[in-house]
């Protein structure tokens, strides 16, 4: 990977960089001079953490090693340069793709000085031992709490994904970590975590304090529910910086109790594991005012196709660079920047990154696609499909509907079994699309020789062409139903589904039941393409994913709840 020095890692330059004062006066950008004339080896190597400066690192440590011993220059120098860097983070300034090229230079230097330090026990600033709890395959967000631990001086055992509380607790043990840390983006997995704590519990293991993050935990469900459950101290964080600021304040003894919530607060941040829980879901009752066509399109064929051969050029197009930038890369719009500057900003500085890694993956990532088409009917909540001919069903779906508002529920967006025969069935739509495993093993690759900002940047590209690939071939299934010229022919405005119909993947909040997966497995086959089911419902590769297409001009995203 070739190093890339960066250009300017700040978004704006208001007070606050007056924390990088002393390095301002020589930015290497602009002058084309030596950018660290000048300054004393402590500031040399400051600078080299803050701007993520590789180039002439290993020189810049041999002087200090010259005067300090190793443990010294990580502990008061590099170590401060990352606190520089975590500040700057918080306030906003910096944003986390340069946090991360801090982290790499951080990481490089501590394998440079290594060799000349002996191990000292306790020598670091606390130990946790990080894991994806069990039927949760999500990496990213888990790696990320590790990389930035790791390089703050943290002692990190990362254990990785699906790993059950025996081989969470052992591995804690050998490992004498202080503090255990799980992650799990699924709502089941904010279930597991709190079955692991009632395990800890009963083992008398509560002595270890806890921390959990990861998008389907709230701060109300971790600081109010599960923290009556565990006997020990169990801590929220909403990301990783959050996860090292309560390392820091665990490992000094301050044992932070966490933060009585705000009753209102507590109200308003309803904890989402009642997506699991059937009880709460109506699954009869008054319909919506959905009316089904009376003309519905024709069966484009019976069955399932497949698609093995895809221009990933074409499939970039439809990449959704808010989801990329914001949600992905988490480039973050600074306090004061309106907007156009903060997107003209993104344009300069997120877009020729855009560019490398679409150069960079377009022969990693392997799109293909599986889909077809069924004769259905609806029957209430459920939704019939029938094998070729109307005739006989072959399965069907049960679909949720709103408690309240418009009681929806996607079975209604179809006619229903009363007003059809065979003859006269509608029609419903699947897809399954991945780009392959390549690019996991590329993350792997890029993770473990510290290329973190790239590790990052791959991962996005990664699961939103798995996204993108799926709009594309969404697109496709209109023109084939009939409506394709209905599309808007800005492509941007697809990702705010302007276009007939909708495609609801299985998980989400209007068919939230995951194992209906193997139901569209039975239906579409999609092994010859190489996605398998896991027997947590999760598609392998990871950047895959499935949708339900329905045809209806109404059927927009909606939640059940
Ligand atoms: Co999908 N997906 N997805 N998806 N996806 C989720 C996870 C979901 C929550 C969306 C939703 O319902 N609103 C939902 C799961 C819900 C459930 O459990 N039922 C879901 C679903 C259903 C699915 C599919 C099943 C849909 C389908 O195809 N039928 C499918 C499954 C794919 C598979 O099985 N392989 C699928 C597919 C995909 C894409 C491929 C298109 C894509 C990538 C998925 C991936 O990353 N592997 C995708 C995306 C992008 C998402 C969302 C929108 C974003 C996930 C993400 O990349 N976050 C997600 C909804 C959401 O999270 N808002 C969703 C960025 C990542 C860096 O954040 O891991 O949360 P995260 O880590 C953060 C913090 O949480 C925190 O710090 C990190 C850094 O700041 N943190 C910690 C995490 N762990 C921590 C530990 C700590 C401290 C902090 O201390 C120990």
């Amino acid at each position: 990977m070739g190093e890339r020095e960066p250009k300017d890692r700040t978004v704006t330059y208001d007070p606050l960089l007056e924390l990088m004062a002393r390095f301002e006066s020589v930015r290497s950008v602009d002058t084309g001079k030596n950018p660290f004339e000048g300054l004393s080896i402590e500031d040399t190597l400051k600078k080299h953490i803050v701007e993520g400066i590789k180039r002439d690192l290993d020189r810049h440590l041999e002087e200090a090693r010259a005067v300090r011993p190793p443990l010294e220059i990580i502990n008061d120098i590099l170590l401060d340069g990352m606190k520089t860097v975590g500040e700057l983070f918080g306030a906003g300034k910096m944003q986390l793709p340069f946090v991360l090229q801090s982290a790499e230079v951080m990481k490089a230097a501590v394998r440079h000085l290594e060799p000349y330090m002996e191990r000292v026990e306790g020598s670091d600033k606390g130990s946790i031992l990080l894991a994806t709890v069990a039927g949760d395959v999500h990496d990213i967000g888990k790696n990320l709490v590790d990389i930035i631990l790791s390089n703050n001086g943290f002692r990190v055992v990362n254990i990785g994904i699906k790993q059950p509380i025996d081989s969470i607790l052992s591995k804690a043990a050998e490992s004498k970590c202080e503090v255990i840390g799980l992650s799990g983006l699924l709502v089941k997995s904010t279930l597991v975590m709190r079955d692991n704590l009632l395990v800890m519990n009963e083992r008398g293991l509560h002595g270890y304090p806890v921390i959990l993050g990861g998008a389907a935990l709230t701060r109300a469900y971790v600081e109010q529910d599960l923290s009556d459950v565990y006997n020990g101290s169990v801590y929220y964080a909403q990301d990783a910086f959050e996860g090292l600021r309560l390392m820091g304040e665990i490992g000094s003894g301050e044992a932070p109790t966490p933060r009585p919530l705000d009753p209102e607060a507590a109200r308003t941040t309803s904890h989402r594991t009642d997506a699991l829980d059937p009880a709460l879901y109506v699954f009869a009752g008054e319909r919506s005012e959905v009316e089904p066509l009376e003309l519905t399109p024709e069966l484009p064929f019976y069955g399932a196709r497949k698609l093995t051969k895809v221009d990933i050029h074409e499939v970039f197009k439809y990449i959704n660079p808010i989801a990329l930038f914001r949600g992905q890369w988490q480039y973050r719009r600074p306090e004061g920047m309106s907007n156009p500057e903060f997107s003209r900003w993104l344009e300069a500085e997120a877009g020729p990154v855009f560019d490398r890694m679409k150069r960079e993956l377009g022969g990693v990532l392997k799109p293909k696609v599986k889909w077809g088409y069924f004769p259905c009917a609806s029957e209430g909540n459920d939704l019939i499909i029938y094998e070729d001919g109307g005739a006989r069903e072959r399965l069907r779906f049960q679909f949720p509907r709103q408690r309240e508002g418009k009681r929806l529920c996607i079975s209604d967006f179809f006619r229903s079994v009363a007003r059809t025969d065979p003859n006269s069935r509608d029609v419903v739509g699947f897809q399954i699309v991945t780009v392959g495993s390549g690019v996991s093993a590329r993350e792997k690759k890029l993770f473990a020789a510290g290329e973190f900002q790239d590790y990052l940047y791959t991962h996005g590209i990664g699961v939103e062409s798995a996204e993108a690939l799926a709009e594309y071939w969404h697109k496709q299934m209109r023109a084939e139903l009939g409506f394709g010229n209905d599309d808007p022919s800005d492509l941007r405005l697809l990702f705010s589904a302007k276009y007939r119909g909708s495609r609801y993947s299985f998980g989400y909040p209007a068919c939230p039941n995951l194992e209906d997966q193997a139901k569209l497995f039975e239906l579409l086959e999609p092994q010859d393409i190489g996605i398998e089911l896991t027997e947590e419902f999760m598609l392998y590769p990871e950047q895959s994913t499935s949708a339900i297409v329905v045809h209806h001009p109404e059927a927009k995203y909606f939640n059940v709840r």
